[in-house]
């Protein structure tokens, strides 16, 4: 078998992350949500490039696209990430993971190369979680863990999960065989842009993910009293959107005292009601906190909750908090990460070894199997962003060292 050619990988990473970026429910910004039809578009071209590259595809009840090369024994190697995006999102984020999954694969596939271990990648439709409340839906079914509940979750105009499941050709029943089993399934590798600046200071194209961050969502909502924004003094207000205000800027200073440890954002505000002569009487927001240390998250959101119910008993607002996310950090297994650092090395990379931020399927998957991430540079760190951009070259050496980590992986 030939050495893979990671210049030549890394352009054919380009363009099929080119191709299925140009897959949207909008002409002049990516937006790809869970079971739309946008999501069916991609998870065709995906199938069609599993196909090409000799891979047995099926596709789950949840919409996961697999693209299966089996191997002399039961067990799977799953290489997989996610093709929905965040709205106006960039292109690499989750698709690269599964390109380089498929190009990993035919490595072996085309040279009818068996392994002593099957390798099964896969596409996942729901990690951004941007459609329903809740995400990694199909990653859970993967791994076995879906909770059926989340089926009567409903999007923004109020189509249930259930009903979107349908509407996209499955049959809700049909989930939970979607499901590997644990003497299938050996261990779970994603490949993922870094969606942050460390690699790119460090130099370097690579690195080996120790650990991926645990989050807390807060759903905040605020009830004041609408009124005419001409007629009401100051002083007989109560301002849902002041009240909002004043919780973004506290969740900001509260992150930023913790020097690192934790973040939090304010990325979404709901004013059912909004108009600019009008008082706003009910806001709702969503508070996204993160850290590498559960305990540490924790604290953070017991004492961001305890200053929201003081900043609505000072302004006379009505409140309510709802917990909507609670994910631990997820370790990745050492003995894959030594895996990954050494086919880092391999390909001339020296592996950094660093935590991510972000959210990933394998969270999910950590539930089913030992799971480990490469990490490969990306521009200014830039993510969830049109401008998210990997280069060819780090993309083609990334292909190389996961096709070395598959030949040396001991499952
Ligand atoms: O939110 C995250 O970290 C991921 O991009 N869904
Ligand atoms: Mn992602
Ligand atoms: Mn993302």
């Amino acid at each position: 078998m030939s050495d893979p050619d990671a210049m030549a990988l890394g352009e054919r990473a380009d363009t099929m992350i080119r191709t299925l970026g140009s897959i949207s429910a909008e002409p002049n910004r990516l937006i790809r949500q869970f079971l739309t039809p946008e999501h069916r578009a991609a998870a065709d071209l995906v199938a069609k490039w599993m196909r090409a590259a000799k891979l047995d595809v099926s596709e789950d009840a949840l919409g996961t696209v697999h693209g299966h090369w089996a191997g002399t024994g039961k067990k799977r190697l799953l290489i997989g990430s996610h093709i929905d995006t965040v709205i106006d999102g960039g292109m690499f984020d989750g698709p690269f993971g599964v390109v380089a999954g498929i190009l990993a694969a035919e490595h072996f596939a085309s040279a009818g190369r068996k392994l002593g271990f099957g390798i099964a990648v896969l596409a996942f439709g729901d990690e951004e979680g941007v459609r329903f409340p809740a995400t990694l839906a199909s990653s859970m079914a993967c791994a076995g863990t879906f909770d059926a509940t989340r089926l009567d979750m409903a999007d923004k105009d109020g189509v249930t999960l259930r009903d979107a499941v349908v509407q996209y050709g499955k049959n809700p029943d049909d989930i939970a065989a979607a499901a590997y089993t644990r003497d299938v399934a050996a261990a779970y590798v994603e490949v993922h842009i870094e969606q942050g600046p460390v690699l790119e200071y460090k130099s370097q194209p690579l690195g080996v993910v120790t650990a991926i961050a645990g989050q807390s969502y807060l759903n905040v909502e605020f009830l004041g009293e609408a009124g005419h924004a001409g007629t009401v003094p100051m002083m007989l207000r109560r301002d849902a959107l002041a009240g909002s205000a004043e919780v973004i800027l506290l969740a900001e200073k509260l992150a930023r005292e913790t020097k690192g440890e934790v973040v939090a954002t304010v990325g979404q505000l709901r004013i059912p009601a909004a108009a600019s002569n009008v008082i706003p009487g009910n806001v709702a927001l969503i508070v996204d906190i993160r850290s590498g240390s559960d305990a540490a998250r924790q604290q953070f959101v017991d004492q961001l909750k305890t200053e929201i119910r003081a900043v609505a008993s000072r302004r006379e607002l009505g409140l309510t908090i709802t917990q909507t996310r609670d994910v631990a950090t997820t370790p990745c297994d050492s003995v894959l990460q030594d895996g990954i650092a050494n086919a880092i090395r391999a390909v001339g990379g020296e592996p950094l070894h660093l935590a991510s931020g972000a959210g990933h399927d394998g969270t999910a998957m950590a539930r089913l199997c030992p799971i480990a991430m490469m990490f490969v540079r990306c521009r200014g760190g830039i993510s969830h962003n049109p401008a998210e951009y990997a280069s060819p070259a780090d993309m083609g050496l990334a292909v190389a060292a996961l096709i070395r980590f598959i030949e040396t992986a001991k499952l």
